[in-house]
């Protein structure tokens, strides 16, 4: 029976799921079934690198790097553990994978050509630290780009039109202006720059031994790829730095085979020469296929370190507001998306200043009343991307710091109304939501969305969704390089249809004080933002109704 490996380089660790596919003869009826599943912290397994959260120490916050070597090493790491559990490596069919969206990794001349011939005899880690030109990875936290953004905008006309181009208009944490401040701040490292991966294509060009083509699901998130097109835009290159054309891998579509794997991995760890390596893809993208988004509809809440709202969208309709995303999606046609920094950051910060754990956090937000008593925090505890915050800090109204409970409350109020208000323009009512990611085991988070947003929840049975996608994605080009080409509905069937069988509703009896809650949680951002009017008497209506 064929098996099908995913890989998920995340923000704070690397994950696995080995899926195995049935098909019963005489029906024609497939199956598949999760066979094994393992995750490596990055932090916890691989200390010597001093990330926090999976990311490097810097001074100002507005600087976020990584560590591509890490990346490396966790890669050969998961290999070896996923042979000591048992997993028969020599059968898997295909490997495919996803990545932290944005991030960026620099390679050297030559270095493409070494990954060709890398010593089976020696750790991964050593043997790529010298191919690359720049030692670390900006990634999708950095927020230091703001004046790159304005440059690229202006020579391409405007915001509006990046976005048509592109699928967004300039951000700080896409790839293309973190390349153009590159090239800015040094560019004789830029010049010896002979090859710019992202964390996904890096990744499978290990794995390969070569050179990776982009994706156009990953490549959507660097302000350079003509969306319609499926290929670099010349103007969008030239606006961002010279000769970049040359210094980019391939767009290729999310289920091409790219090749097999390198004599690396055979003789390393044991994989068989004819495994096929699928192109890898963003971890949200990749999350749209693990939860079975393949048709317009359903909208999907992902609560990781970044919370991700996104959907599959048939046609390419951009945020006239600036704020979303257009990426394009692994079958082919496009998604929405919009990503919220402070996600499990902003949970993780107040759940720690308060000493508490999980099940504390739980409790709190029992013992807390829907709408707080009128209490609203702004959580940017770190530079927001939705909506653009960039002097960070958290803003209290009718609620203080120290008041552990509210906080509590507070936090998961606003995250749920911030992607209510912020999501309007994907124009979809949303009556039933997904939700994936760590913070969706906890179900009073849930109950939390689906009164804000008044639409059924149901937990994923998966909370590995990006994973799974790439799992499901490597049958799935597979199956199309075999000339045996299995239908996407068919590939993601189980999934998505969150078969807990668990849904939280939502409380008719709470619209109305969510209705107000979101109308007061917008002016609070609209008077730290917009230098709206000063929110306290609508505040003071809100906590006396
Ligand atoms: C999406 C984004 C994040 C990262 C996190 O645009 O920046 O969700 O992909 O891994």
């Amino acid at each position: 029976m064929p098996l099908f490996l995913g890989l998920d380089s995340s923000t704070q660790s690397l994950s696995a799921i080995v899926i195995e596919v049935k098909s019963s003869g005489s029906s024609g009826e497939i199956s598949r079934e999760i066979v094994h599943e393992l995750s490596l912290n990055f932090d916890r397994e691989f200390p010597g690198y001093g990330t926090k959260s999976g990311v490097l120490p810097h001074e100002d916050p507005a600087v976020v790097h990584s560590s591509p070597v890490l990346w490396a090493e966790a890669l050969d790491t998961i290999f070896g553990r996923l042979r000591e559990a048992g997993v028969p490596l020599d059968r898997i069919d295909a490997i495919s994978g996803a990545g932290q969206q944005h991030g960026s990794v620099y390679l050297r001349e030559g270095a493409l050509e070494a990954l060709a011939r890398l010593d089976p005899e020696r750790p991964l880690a050593p043997q790529v630290e010298p191919l690359l030109s720049r030692s670390t990875s900006p990634i999708w936290m950095d927020s230091s780009t703001s004046s790159q953004c304005e440059a690229i905008t202006a020579a391409l006309g405007g915001a509006q039109e990046l976005a048509e181009l592109t699928g967004s208009r300039a951000f700080e944490r896409f790839t293309g202006p973190q390349i153009r401040k590159f090239h800015e701040t040094d560019p004789a490292a830029y010049g010896e720059t002979a090859r710019i991966h992202l964390v996904s294509s890096f990744l499978a060009s290990l794995l390969l031994g070569g050179d990776a083509a982009i994706d156009p699901g990953d490549g959507s998130g660097m302000n350079l790829l003509d969306l319609a097109e499926g290929n670099w835009s010349p103007a969008a290159l030239e606006a961002t730095a010279p000769g970049l054309g040359e210094k980019l891998p391939e767009v290729k579509p999310s289920s091409t085979v790219l090749g097999t794997v390198s004599e690396y991995f055979v003789q390393r760890h044991g994989l068989s020469k004819s495994t096929a390596v699928v192109a890898w893809t963003g971890d949200n993208p990749s999350s749209l296929i693990g939860l079975g988004l393949v048709e317009p509809g359903h909208v999907a809440i992902s609560l990781g370190t970044s919370d991700t709202l996104f959907g599959y969208m048939p046609e390419m309709r951009v945020d006239e507001g600036g704020e979303g995303h257009v990426f394009g999606a692994p079958t082919g046609d496009f998604m929405s998306l919009i990503c919220f920094l402070n996600g499990s950051l902003a949970r993780e910060e107040v759940r720690d200043r308060h000493g508490l754990d999980w099940a504390a956090f739980d409790r709190a937000l029992e013992a807390t009343p829907p709408g707080n008593g009128g209490g609203v925090l702004l959580p940017w505890f770190a530079p927001e991307i939705t909506p653009s915050v960039s002097e960070p800090g958290p803003r209290y109204h009718g609620l203080g710091p120290e008041e552990t409970e509210r906080e509590v409350r507070a936090v998961v109020e606003a995250q749920a109304a911030s992607m209510a208000l912020h999501s309007r323009w994907m124009g979809v009512e949303t009556k039933k939501i997904l939700a994936t990611g760590g913070a969706s085991a906890n179900r009073r988070i849930l109950q939390v969305l689906a009164d804000v947003f008044g639409a059924e929840v149901r937990p994923s049975e998966v909370p590995q969704t990006s994973a799974l996608g790439a799992a499901l994605r490597a049958w799935h080009a597979w199956s199309l390089d075999q000339g045996r080409e299995v239908p996407w509905p068919r590939i993601v069937a189980g999934q998505g249809s969150g078969s807990t069988g668990e849904v939280i509703r939502p409380r008719p009896e709470l619209a109305p004080l969510y209705g107000r809650f979101l109308e007061l949680y917008r002016a609070c951002e609209a008077h730290a933002l917009e230098g709206g009017p000063d929110p306290e008497a609508l505040r003071e209506a809100f906590t006396k109704a």
